[in-house]
């Protein structure tokens, strides 16, 4: 059992639990197989969490007997009796008196309380738990989702959203490694969903990883599912989105952060507050609308955002839209309140479709990581982040600027990673939070009008779009060294291409990718394994199993094969790509062709050092899910390929992605022969596929024929 030295006092730890009652419904204890029981240790943690009440009781008693000593013990014991027993029941009945005048909640169905919850979220719900048990035992935390569409005004115009539990953006999810998340969705929506749980490892719930087409049907409107996963042999900050068409877009998103058992007491960089930020790029129009637009013939270029948010907050100015409904009047910026003097953790998502982030506080030109992904780095000095669509950073703030307490925390996007396109004239490129030093947290959010930060800026624009790995070096902590042999290489080419009919869409070597949402790879793979069929059990590029042109999977049938990925851009856009279930180390990235395994200090195909005395390649290089491949660059990844399971690898960017820049890895054939599928993943399947397909990326039969009049 780890140690509870951050545990708080217990009644904090009774707020804490009263305002969480909502986001928690339950929760069960675990063994170590993840079965569930019975709350075996319940005294002895009830013990642990009040270690003076035994203490308390015995002073009491002694006390007692001092007072009393010449009279007998029962009259007293009958009269303590009997005031308790009253003033129990007085309180018994002044509670149930008191609720008959208010609506219980259950009067109203979930699709009504959705609705009339307020969508903005309060800024306290993202503060990580203050009185967190890090050391609690592993247990099952169950959520209560319902999908509902709403009209929503995250900066003050007015946009069709797609939320959960009408909120925005989603609820904050935040567990120990090794315990169960339980996510029981029910799609009230008018389009389908899935909902991935961006960099989990889904080790042996491969069903549970929510890519449509990939591990699972949609969940079709008017349906329900259950996602329920462990998140063990991993920690740190993740988040899920939608992961059908383009509907991370507008408001299916959310944190979601794993503790590890040391993190009270193993943080090199001490900090007394955690929460989390999240960043993303803003559309007005309809997001199934622009993707439409952007599939058509003769379109080459991605949609613009309109503006950036922060924790789902921004300010529009009204008077440059004159034909959106807008008030903006009543959106205060988020505002992050720190105590002055001590550090405190802030915890980076770029949760966005399209726009890379450069992230800085005023005037704090200390802004050192701690986490990248996922993956705990030794403290890396730095003053600005870079963050493209997929990543996270932890970073440590210090509140110790003299002279004022408020200042301006800036996510700007970074206008070199839109190559030949600008922002719109009255579109607004950076999204702002205010920091605020204040000794004696008041959390009113944002009730009391304090004046607005006075500080200014000196971040400079930078030209180039790339990782921040690419300049600066991190070393995972603890050490994560890779393999010194690959098993296999693979050259993918990746790019943009305009095809038949002039649409443009996203390539990975000459695959555009088009999942099955009626027919999930996962599930083909699992019914030919069955079968015994011969062409999902080879090694390598499945391509008698698949349908290359639209389906480029390749399969690594080893124990524990070692895989790299040479990945080669060849469009002028950066592309953040995403490896779905594992992560991968960065041995190399530059600019122009891949110049070769000799240029790493790697012998061709990467079987193993040029010079066994230098192995700094492979001895600690970062380690994470989401990495960007500059425009006209490349990447070398390395991968170990023993999670089973089908594996989606994409961009990121979700015009890229849903255009087709797509391909699979499917990982221990061997063990998914044993697998059965569960029938209630099966059964999501049996809607009808025009259900499936709503909110989907069109059939590319939809626009032939356009292309041919305007030519013609
Ligand atoms: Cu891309």
């Amino acid at each position: 059992m780890a140690s509870y030295r951050l545990l708080s006092p217990t009644e904090n730890r009774h707020d804490v639990r009263e305002s969480r009652a909502s986001r928690i419904e339950k929760s069960e204890t675990i063994d170590a197989s993840g079965d569930s029981e019975e709350d075996e240790g319940g005294d002895d943690e009830q013990d642990r969490m009040l270690p003076f009440r035994r203490g308390d009781v015995e002073g009491v008693a002694a006390g007692a007997q001092t007072n009393y000593q010449r009279r007998p013990w029962w009259p007293v014991a009958t009269f303590t009796l009997a005031c308790v027993g009253t003033i129990f029941c007085l309180t018994w009945l002044a509670l149930s008196l008191d609720s008959l005048g208010r609506p219980e909640p259950s009067d109203l169905s979930p699709l009504e309380v959705a609705l009339a919850a307020p969508l903005r979220r309060p800024d306290r719900d993202y503060i990580l738990d203050p009185g967190w048990d890090f050391g609690a035992p592993n247990q099952v935390r169950t959520y209560d989702w319902v999908i509902v569409d709403k009209e929503g005004d995250p900066d003050g115009i007015q946009k069709r959203m797609m939320t959960i539990n009408g909120q925005f953006p989603g609820p904050i999810i935040e567990v120990n490694e090794g315990d169960v998340i339980e996510v029981n969705v029910r799609n009230l929506a008018s389009n389908a969903t899935a909902i991935h749980w961006h960099g989990i490892f889904q080790n042996g719930s491969n069903w549970m990883d929510g890519a449509a087409g990939v591990t699972q049907c949609p969940i079709a409107p008017g349906s329900s599912y259950r996602y329920k996963f462990n998140v063990t042999g991993q920690a740190g900050t993740y988040f899920y989105h939608g992961h059908q068409g383009v509907q991370a877009l507008g408001g299916l998103v959310g944190p979601l952060v794993i503790h590890s058992r040391d993190e009270a007491t193993g943080q090199p960089l001490p900090y007394s507050s955690d929460r989390v930020i999240l960043l993303q790029d803003w559309y007005y129009d309809s997001d199934n609308e622009l993707m439409r637009d952007v599939l058509s013939p003769g379109v080459e270029d991605a949609p613009m955002p309109n503006t950036a948010l922060i924790n789902g907050v921004n300010q529009a100015v009204c008077t440059d839209h004159p034909s959106r409904p807008c008030s903006a009047a009543d959106k205060l910026l988020p505002t992050l309140e720190l105590a002055p003097g001590v550090g405190h953790r802030l915890r980076f998502l770029n949760v966005g479709g399209f726009a890379w982030f450069q992230v800085a506080v005023d005037e704090h030109n200390s802004l050192p990581i701690l986490e990248v992904d996922g993956t705990s780095v030794e403290p890396t000095p730095g003053s600005a982040l870079v963050i493209a669509p997929g990543q996270r950073y932890s970073t440590v703030l210090t509140a110790d600027r003299p002279g004022t307490d408020a200042f301006w925390l800036r996510a700007r996007t970074i206008t070199s990673c839109f190559v030949g396109q600008e922002f719109p004239k009255d579109s607004i490129d950076e999204a702002r939070a205010i920091v605020r030093y204040r000794a004696h947290t008041k959390r009113h959010d944002g009730e009391e009008h304090l004046p607005l930060p006075t500080t200014s800026s000196e971040l400079s624009y930078i030209q180039t779009c790339r990782d921040m790995s690419s300049a600066t070096s991190f070393s995972p902590s603890p050490a994560l060294p890779a393999p010194e042999y690959a098993d296999h290489s693979w050259y993918i080419r990746a790019n943009l291409a305009i095809g038949d009919w002039r649409l443009q869409r996203g390539v990975m070597n000459s695959s555009s990718f088009r999942p099955s949402l009626v027919s999930p790879t996962l599930h083909r793979v699992l019914d030919g394994l069955a079968q015994n069929n011969e062409s999902f059990i080879q090694d390598g590029v499945l391509d008698a199993a698949f349908d290359l042109t639209s389906e480029l999977v390749i399969s690594h049938n080893g124990a524990a094969d070692t895989v790299d990925i040479v990945l080669q851009n060849m469009d002028e856009n950066s592309h953040p790509f995403h490896l779905h279930g594992t992560q991968m180390w960065i041995l190399g990235a530059g600019h122009g062709y891949f110049p070769g395994y000799e240029a790493l200090g790697l012998r061709p195909e990467g079987k193993g050092l040029l010079d066994p005395a230098n192995s700094s390649v492979v001895d600690n290089p970062l380690k994470r899910d989401t990495i960007t491949a500059e425009g006209f660059g490349w990447v070398v990844l390395r991968l170990v390929a023993d999670n089973p399971g089908i594996w989606l690898f994409h961009c990121h960017v979700i015009w890229h992605s849903e255009a087709g820049m797509g391909m699979q890895f499917l990982s221990r054939a061997d063990i998914m022969r044993q697998w059965q599928l569960p029938e209630d993943a099966r059964r999501l399947c049996d809607a009808p596929e025009e259900e499936l397909r709503k909110g989907a990326v069109p059939k590319d039969e939809v626009f032939f024929g356009f292309g041919d009049d305007e030519e013609g």
